[in-house]
């Protein structure tokens, strides 16, 4: 895998959780900007080994010249059981692009661990994985590998830059009450 974001907030692990797997302004903000649509959560179910999981589904606008100009997209996330509020959540998201050339070679795998540092203090990691369902002869590896780190790149710096503004927000927020 690929480590894409390993950084620390100045609020709460709680707070962080919150921004990222409920449906906050955030979030919808965050995918409205990336022309995300349509955009349906099931919710969080228990499952036999203690986890949960819940699926999102979406729909995505592309302007890669080789897919069409839009993809569903179909979002697996398990909160692990080892999570603990206040603390620390780990999350794994399975995600499949229908639609996309060679959508049936690959699923992308990425997990979220979130863990708490001080009372208002976290610390995100986000890593990624690909992974294939089908074996690719070489050139269709490459060139699938290619087109997926490439908007898996541009995707992860934007959510990044984008929490690196969550702190601001919030001391504005205290300046004005
Ligand atoms: C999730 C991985 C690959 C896919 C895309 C595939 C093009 C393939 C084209 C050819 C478009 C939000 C991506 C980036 C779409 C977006 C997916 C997102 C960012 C010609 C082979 C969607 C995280 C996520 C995981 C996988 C990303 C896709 O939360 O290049």
């Amino acid at each position: 895998g690929k480590l894409y974001i390993n950084e620390v907030y100045m609020f709460s692990v709680d707070k962080l959780y919150d921004i990222l797997f409920t449906e906050s302004q955030f979030m919808s903000d965050f995918l409205e900007q990336r022309r995300f649509s349509g955009v349906v959560y099931h919710p969080w179910r228990k499952e036999e080994a203690g986890n949960q999981t819940r699926e999102i589904m979406y729909t995505i606008s592309l302007s890669n010249p080789l897919a069409p100009k839009t993809a569903t997209v179909t979002e697996t996330q398990t909160l692990h059981r080892s999570s603990q509020v206040s603390e620390c959540y780990i999350i794994d998201a399975e995600v499949i692009t229908h639609d996309v050339p060679y959508h049936d070679y690959f699923y992308t795998l990425n997990r979220y661990m979130l863990t708490r540092v001080a009372k208002n203090k976290c610390r995100l990691r986000v890593s990624a994985e690909l992974r294939f369902r089908k074996h690719p002869w070489g050139l269709v590896k490459g060139f699938i590998e290619r087109n997926f780190w490439s908007g898996l790149d541009e995707y992860f710096r934007y959510l990044e830059l984008e929490l690196s503004k969550v702190p601001l927000l919030l001391s504005e927020h205290h300046a004005q009450s």
